[in-house]
């Protein structure tokens, strides 16, 4: 691959930045003061480079998105024709475009037979919201006016517009935002590594399910509209559930007539190893909101999949629905998606990410010897590394946050992009990933670990 960054000034760029770019999730004062972005130019694969020529292996698909990897000249062809042929129109007014349509039809052949009705959206934080207006509209349809509330769990995450950043469960966020909606509620994440106590898995998982339940009864089951949960939650740190969890949550919520929403933002589109993460954890949702992995994030396209018990009263009963964006089902980004699910199944890249699970889990489980790791686990090409102060006991460095962000500066560093949630070291690389790859990509974490023990040697109780 030819790096062509010679005629860029990057001094230039950096100063324009600091002047002009307002970063999202950026605390700015200290990025300005350590001296501005890394601008990154070019991708290959699952590489990618910055323009200083430096060479990076991307474990986090870009942001959990690039599954089919870096540079695939297919997509660019399939928006560049679709660019000339038609580069916008909108599917408001009783009118369509043949991507738009095809797309909608390949999602449904993707998915269990019950989701054949598909809305478009531009980011998974838009499907999220439309889920909510759907649902509380569906509910007063069905005659059911007070299912309205919502039940989530804690560090889920659904997006950041006002009413995903309240269905997700990151406190930082509740508190910038002041009061939460009202009608949004959350219980505890199901992670055994910090809540499991001396508990097996199993129990713990049962346990966290019934939290469900506990919460629906306090709520009333009457005002329940529906649970939404990430088959395995990403942001807040790569959380498998134990397996007892998705099917007794699934239980509960058919006991009370509670809809399930499964965010598919970055399970879905085989990062589990299957099509869809409800059909790794082993649960039937209701709705499936899906974004990232839809496109490969080559265009920024999101999508909500509705099952048809759903579907036929809404359209027998709802007359119009009075919600949709400029750019839903743009034609670009449909072609894109749509090339971009055929990459999927003619690789056969689902599979690949099934069949080199358990070789990156392996590989992942080497590090369990190192002197902070707690824990590793992983499925599919998902997984974690916890850090920890004292691994026998599960224990946790102080200050949460503080030696994962200096475990992934120290592996920017070496050249390897992996992500920090607080104290958990996260990896999703993209499904093309080699096995020597993934060797590679295990090396440069060690290092990272190892430059992390230096610095905290004195906190860590011996094992
Ligand atoms: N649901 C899930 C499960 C997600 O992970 C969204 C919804 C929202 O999608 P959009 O397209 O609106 O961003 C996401 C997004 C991180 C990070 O730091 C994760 C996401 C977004 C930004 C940062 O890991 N996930």
């Amino acid at each position: 691959m030819t790096v062509h960054t010679k005629n860029l000034n990057i001094a230039e760029i950096v100063q324009h930045d600091i002047a002009h770019h307002f970063h999202p999730f950026t605390d700015h004062k200290s990025f300005h003061a350590a001296g501005g972005p890394r601008v990154m130019t070019q991708a290959d694969g699952i590489w990618i480079w910055d323009a200083n020529g430096n060479k990076l292996l991307d474990g986090m698909s870009g942001l959990w998105c690039v599954n089919v990897g870096y540079g695939r000249k297919e997509l660019a062809e399939a928006a560049y024709k679709q660019l000339l042929d038609l580069p916008y129109y909108n599917t408001f007014f009783k009118t369509t475009t043949v991507p738009a349509t095809e797309l909608a039809t390949k999602i449904s052949s993707v998915m269990p037979k019950r989701f054949k009705h598909i809305f478009f959206t531009n980011s998974g934080s838009e499907s999220n919201d439309t889920i909510v207006r759907f649902v509380r509209h569906y509910w007063k349809l069905k005659g059911k006016p007070y299912r309205q509330h919502f039940i989530a769990r804690t560090r889920g995450y659904h997006g950041s517009t006002m009413v995903a950043a309240n269905l997700g469960g990151m406190q930082g966020m509740h508190e910038q935002v002041g009061t939460e909606f009202p009608g949004f509620h959350h219980v505890q994440q199901p992670h055994w590594y910090d809540f499991g106590g001396d508990k097996s898995p199993e129990d713990f998982g049962l346990d966290a399910a019934a939290e469900v339940e506990k919460k629906i009864l306090e709520v009333g089951p009457e005002n329940v509209a529906a649970f939404i949960g990430e088959p395995i939650q990403g942001a807040g740190g790569v959380i498998i559930p134990p397996t007892t969890y998705w099917p007794e949550v699934q239980r509960i919520c058919r006991k009370y007539g509670v809809l399930i929403i499964s965010d598919e933002v970055i399970c879905g589109f085989g990062r589990t190893g299957n099509w869809w993460g409800f059909e790794t954890l082993g649960f039937e949702p209701d709705i499936v909101p899906m974004a990232k992995g839809l496109s490969s994030g080559y265009l920024p396209i999101g999508a909500v999949a509705f099952a048809d018990h759903l579907v036929k009263d809404f359209f027998e009963l709802g007359g119009e629905f009075y919600h949709g964006m400029t750019y839903a089902g743009h034609p670009a980004a449909c072609a894109v998606a749509l090339k971009n699910i055929e990459i999927l199944q003619d690789e056969k890249l689902v599979e690949r990410a099934r069949e080199i699970g358990p070789y990156f889990g392996q590989a992942l489980a080497s590090l369990r010897d190192h002197p902070i790791v707690g824990e590793t686990r992983s499925v599919g090409l998902i997984a974690a590394i916890e850090l920890s102060n004292d691994k026998k006991k599960r224990g946790r460095f102080k200050d949460s946050g503080r030696v994962g962000a200096m475990c992934r500066d120290h592996s920017f560093k070496n050249g390897l992009i992996m992500r920090a949630c607080w104290d958990t070291m996260v990896l999703a690389p993209p499904f093309v990933i080699t096995k020597k790859e993934i060797d590679e990509l295990v090396r440069l974490a060690r290092l990272a670990l190892d430059a992390t023990y230096a610095d905290v040697k004195g906190e860590v109780v011996k094992a």
